[in-house]
This record gives structure tokens, C-alpha cells and sequence, in this order.
């Protein structure tokens, strides 16, 4: 990575704490990324985008503000993109994926918090993320417990907007979800001292659905039985896909498309004939969260689809573009976003079926249903989606899991173990 100390000593960074967190990315994103064989050429750009993971970004971040523009950190995929693009604004994902910022999250939450919440609020109080202290303001919103508490703590020292996500899909809940986007809409406004007209949200909606057609081109790649890119490779795709910007990450995606395509046509292959497809289901995957990923594909399987906010639920569907005004858009918006099949709802049958639907799409041999530790929402949820792919014939393994590594010997075994079972 090129020298951004000075940058980061602006923000207000702890550099001898951040330099131990950069001592350990290179060697893990080598071990588990670069030492794969026979990756698309493609995948150069991403390689580089997390190289530089604190350098490039977050220097474009700041030129930015610099040029008076502000920076919306969020945390989760309800939370519309579009408007804070329609307002000239720029927003970024901040959901924590590393162990290095769970013991200070520790601090201030309970243990029995889920990882993810935890190394997102330490993240912000150890001082070690670039995101984080960059962001003007964060956008929370209330879909788990843990988080709406977290927002509490959060808000103590960064501004903080807080969307009221309905916990039902009725039809006066997605009325509901419109009138907080339309909320929504006016703090950034206020925010930004930008208007956010009818024009402007057109070609942020398409901005972003763009974004979203190209990664279900790449996933619809992963559905060939000749698999052009490793799961690996997919999931730190969709990672990115969170912070990087927008129009850049799309002709990025499209090219590698083009890449994946000509293999499928060519019949080049990560992974020999016969090698068993995995689909992954549950709580999402934040960056660097690549642990489970990288078992499976070096037990013998390959990861051909992750139904997760770091996967199908961030892309499908997209917003109606056919909207002229801010009302209609608004409540496009809402019913796009309302689709999203997240645990937190109730009852939940869309995911269930979209689990299914998949599993058929992407010719899977088996399923890893996942839940990060002290999530109860999708650990509770486990048991449907269990029980429906067992009804349906389709094998299934639920593991909890965290961000530590003391779990993966014996995540190895059983992964191991369930794979070599779906061979007989
Ligand atoms: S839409 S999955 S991004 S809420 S894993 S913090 S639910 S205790 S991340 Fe999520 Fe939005 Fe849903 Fe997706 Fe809470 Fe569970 Fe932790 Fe979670």
C-alpha cells in the first residue's frame, strides 16, 4: 500500500494500533485469494481495491468532502443508496467483518453481542478504520436489536439518522418504508444543502440498478456447470461492492464479465468436472470475512451462490425506472427494497422460497446455512429454512460461527465431512 499516513493521521486515526491490523491483511488475503489457481485476468482490479483498502477510497472519499461534498456511512441493505447519490452526496458501507475490532466493541457491548455489531462499533472506537472516521454522518436503521443499540452508542459522537424499517410486508408497511425514505430524503437534503429532485434520483436509480445488473450478470456466470471464478472471487466482488464507487465498480464487474463469459465459451474452469456446488445462506459476510469460504473450496467443494446481504439480497430486483416524479420514485424505491428478504421480518416465507429457487437456479449439490453467533433472527429462522430444504430434498449443514479462527479446525471437520457425504 502507498504511504497514506498523513491521511490517516488527519482523521484522527490510532496508527500503531492500525499498522497491527495492516500487518495481518496482506499474508490473509495472499493465503486465502492470491495463491488460487487459474484466476481471471479481471480480477487485478479487486486484487488492487484491496491492496489499497484504506488508501485509494478513502483519499477519493476525502477529495470529495474537500470539494464540499458529504459521505453517508451505513450498514445495512435497506438503507436506499439512491438518495444519498441524487443529493451529489456519497455513501459508503461500514459493517465490520474483521476479529481485530471485536475485543474494543467488546467494551461497551455485551459479549453476547453478534460479531458483526461488535467489530463495527470497535471499528469506530479503536480508531482504525479510515470509513469510519470519514463518514459526516452514519444511517442506521432498525432491523435487530443489537444494532438499534448500537446506533445509541454509535450516535454519541458521529450524527446519526436512524430508518424505522417495518418489521411486516403488508401493503400500509411498504406505505410506512416510503414515508421514511421520503424522512430520509429531507435530512440528507438538510444535510447536504443539496435538493434531491426527480432528475437527480432518476440517475442515481439507475446509477445503482446498474450496479446491480452487473453483479447478476457475474452471479448468472456462477450458475454455468463450467464455473469461470472461485466463490472466493465472487464474495470479495460483492464486498467491494459496498464501498467502492458505484460507476467505476460496474464497467470494472462488466469487463470481468466479459472475461467470465468467453471462459464459459471456452470451457475454462476453476474447478475439475464434478466438483460439488455449495450455496451459502444466512447472515452476511463482511469484509474480511472470508473464512468459510475458503474451507469450503479447500475441502474439494466450490461455492457457487450466497443467498446474503453479501450476495443475492444485495442485487436482485431492481427499481422501477420509469418513475418521472419524487413520488413515484419514492415509492419505487420502497417497493424494491421492501423485496429484500431479511430475517428480521415476519413471517419470512419469501427467503424460504427464494432459498429454494436458487438451490435450482445454481444446480447446487448441498447448502451451508450460516449464522453468526448471537444472531438470533437468522439463527431462529435456521430451523425453517432447514427443515424446508430437508422437505425438498436438498441437503443442508447449519453452522454458528464467529470471526475467530479457534472454530475452524472443527468447521473444517464437519464441512469436510458434509461434503464428502453429498459424493455418495
Ligand atoms: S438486511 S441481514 S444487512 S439487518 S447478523 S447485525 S441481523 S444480529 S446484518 Fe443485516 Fe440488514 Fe438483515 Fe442484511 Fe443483526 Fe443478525 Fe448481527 Fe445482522
Amino acid at each position: 500500500m502507498a504511504d497514506y499516513r498523513k491521511m490517516w493521521g488527519n482523521l484522527g486515526m490510532d496508527l500503531e494500533t492500525h499498522d497491527q491490523l495492516c500487518e495481518v491483511l496482506p499474508q490473509a488475503f495472499e493465503d486465502v485469494f492470491l495463491s488460487q489457481k487459474n484466476r481471471p485476468e479481471a480480477m487485478d482490479y479487486y486484487n488492487f481495491v484491496v491492496a489499497e483498502i484504506h488508501g485509494v477510497r478513502p483519499a477519493e472519499l476525502i477529495k470529495h468532502q474537500e470539494n464540499g461534498g458529504k459521505v453517508f456511512g451505513t450498514f445495512c441493505v435497506y438503507v436506499p443508496d439512491e438518495i444519498v447519490f441524487a443529493a451529489d452526496a456519497i455513501a459508503t458501507g461500514l459493517c465490520g467483518g474483521s476479529q481485530f475490532w471485536v475485543p474494543e466493541g467488546e467494551k461497551v457491548l455485551p459479549t453476547s453481542t453478534c460479531p458483526l455489531i461488535k467489530a463495527s462499533v470497535g471499528a469506530r472506537l479503536d480508531k482504525t478504520c479510515p470509513f469510519f472516521r470519514i463518514a459526516d454522518m452514519y444511517v442506521g436503521e432498525t432491523t435487530c436489536d443489537g444494532k438499534k443499540k448500537a446506533w445509541e452508542i454509535l450516535g454519541e459522537d458521529v450524527p446519526m439518522h436512524i430508518m424505522d424499517l417495518p418489521q411486516m410486508k403488508r401493503r400500509k408497511d411498504i406505505k410506512a418504508w416510503a414515508e421514511e425514505i421520503t424522512e430520509f430524503k429531507d435530512v440528507v437534503e438538510k444535510f447536504t444543502e443539496n435538493k434531491v429532485t426527480a432528475d437527480k434520483l432518476s440517475a442515481a436509480i439507475k446509477l445503482i440498478n446498474d450496479k446491480r445488473r452487473a453483479l447478476a450478470r457475474l452471479y448468472e456466470c456462477r450458475k454455468n456447470e463450467c464455473l469461470p471464478i472461485s466463490g472466493r472471487d465472487a464474495l470479495i466482488i460483492s464486498q467491494i461492492a459496498f464501498y467502492d464507487d458505484p460507476a467505476r465498480f460496474t464497467q470494472m464487474t462488466s469487463k470481468l464479465c466479459d472475461e467470465l463469459e468467453e471462459r464459459i465459451k471456452n470451457n475454462i474452469s476453476v474447478v475439475p468436472a464434478g466438483t460439488k456446488r455449495i450455496m451459502l445462506t444466512g447472515t452476511p459476510l463482511a469484509i474480511p470475512n472470508w473464512k468459510i469460504h475458503n474451507i469450503v473450496e479447500t475441502s474439494g467443494a466450490a461455492v457457487v451462490c450466497e443467498e446474503m446481504c453479501t450476495g443475492t439480497r444485495y442485487f436482485e430486483n431492481l427499481v422501477d425506472e420509469s418513475q418521472t416524479t419524487l413520488e413515484g420514485q419514492i415509492e419505487a424505491l420502497s417497493e424494491r427494497y421492501m423485496g429484500i428478504n431479511c430475517a428480521c421480518f415476519t413471517p419470512n416465507h419469501g427467503r424460504i422460497d427464494d432459498i429454494i429457487c436458487l438451490a435450482k437456479e445454481y444446480k447446487v449439490d448441498g447448502i451451508i446455512d450460516i449464522n453468526l453467533k448471537f444472531c438470533s433472527l437468522y439463527d431462529v429462522e435456521g430451523f425453517t429454512v432447514e427443515r424446508a430444504l430437508k422437505d425438498a430434498g436438498i441437503p443442508v449443514l447449519g453452522i454458528e460461527t464467529d470471526y475467530t479462527d479457534s472454530d475452524a479446525e472443527q468447521l473444517r471437520t464437519r464441512i469436510g465431512a458434509f461434503i464428502e457425504m453429498l459424493g455418495m
